[in-house]
């Protein structure tokens, strides 16, 4: 049986160690105070906190092609920069104006608006810097397709463009199929961009490539109807969220769409596509198992 507990934390304190060593202040910041403070506000939204699932999903689906965890570390620690840039942007006055994040405040709070911004900026940046080093992988063309892949998953055809297409939605008027496509992007697109890495670090073939493919998008759209049904159930404590804020009002989400307890049917048929995509792989996809099936009953 797998170990899924142990296989989170695990990932978690590599994760954690991999970006203390990498946003080293004395290693990052030119002279001078104000780069301290860039280096610092990024320190502040990627350390200590957060579940670390996007490198977990790379460790776990590199495993099925016999990488490492040792080997899938850096692509993850790339995929969790941009993840945490793109919490510290959410964050600001101008997205979501939320004054917690991971139980406690977030980077403007902490520090200024500003430096959210740059903090954000510089993560992005480095994380590209990380996929074009040979620490990431000796071939440079492998280097070459995580960073097209890391491409498409955050940039405006990904993540960047779910969140512009959430902020039209805001208007309301979004239809199923609207809040599907735009969740797919939003969240979707780095989720199967993390599971694509790890396959691509292990040199998967294309049919391997696209098993894993319907996996990550299967298990993109499960983790955002339980995002979505944790907004509804869950207390602000249990998410680490400011409480008496409502950032959440008018959101188009599948919740508002189907109601809780559709909602609720609609997860668990998703956690089985992604389960049923994985049926061609043996015990080493039994990571990849789990962290569909953790997404269906996870509390934070
Ligand atoms: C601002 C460019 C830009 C994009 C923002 C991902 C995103 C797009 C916004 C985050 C807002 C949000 C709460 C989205 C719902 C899904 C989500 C990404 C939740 C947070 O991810 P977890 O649960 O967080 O993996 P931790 O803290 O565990 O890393």
């Amino acid at each position: 049986m797998h170990d899924f507990a142990a296989d989170i934390a695990a990932c978690a304190k590599d994760v954690e160690a991999g970006l203390a060593q990498h946003l080293d202040v004395a290693r990052l910041s030119g002279p001078g105070p104000a780069a301290e403070r860039v280096v610092a506000a990024m320190r502040h939204g990627a350390l200590d906190g957060g579940k670390r699932l996007r490198p977990l999903l790379v460790r776990q689906a590199a495993a099925i092609f016999n990488v490492s965890p040792a080997n899938a570390l850096t692509a993850g620690l790339a995929v969790e920069m941009v993840h945490c840039y793109s919490l510290i942007h959410d964050d600001l006055p101008a997205m979501d104006d939320d004054d917690l994040r991971r139980g406690r405040l977030t980077v403007h709070k902490a520090f200024d608006e500003a430096s959210a911004i740059l903090a954000g900026d510089a993560l992005l940046t480095h994380a590209f810097g990380l996929l074009a080093d040979p620490i990431c992988h000796p071939d440079p063309s492998v280097r070459i397709a995580l960073v097209t892949e890391l491409v498409a998953g955050s940039g405006a055809g990904g993540m960047v463009g779910g969140q512009m297409r959430d902020i039209e939605g805001e208007q309301g008027g979004f239809s199923g199929d609207q809040i599907s496509t735009m969740q797919a992007m939003k969240t979707g697109a780095l989720i199967r961009a993390s599971v694509r890495m790890g396959a691509i670090l292990g040199g998967a073939d294309a049919r391997a490539l696209s098993v894993v493919t319907a996996y990550a998008e299967a298990a993109g759209r499960a983790f955002q109807l339980a995002d979505d049904i944790l907004d509804v159930t869950a207390t602000p404590e249990a998410m680490g969220k400011a409480t008496g804020k409502d950032a959440n009002a008018g959101k188009q989400t599948l919740v508002a769409q189907l109601g809780l307890d559709g909602a609720k049917v609609r997860l668990a048929q998703t956690v089985n596509d992604a389960l049923s995509a994985l049926r061609t792989f043996g015990p080493k996809a039994d990571g990849l198992r789990a962290t569909a099936r953790y997404f269906a009953s996870r509390e934070n």
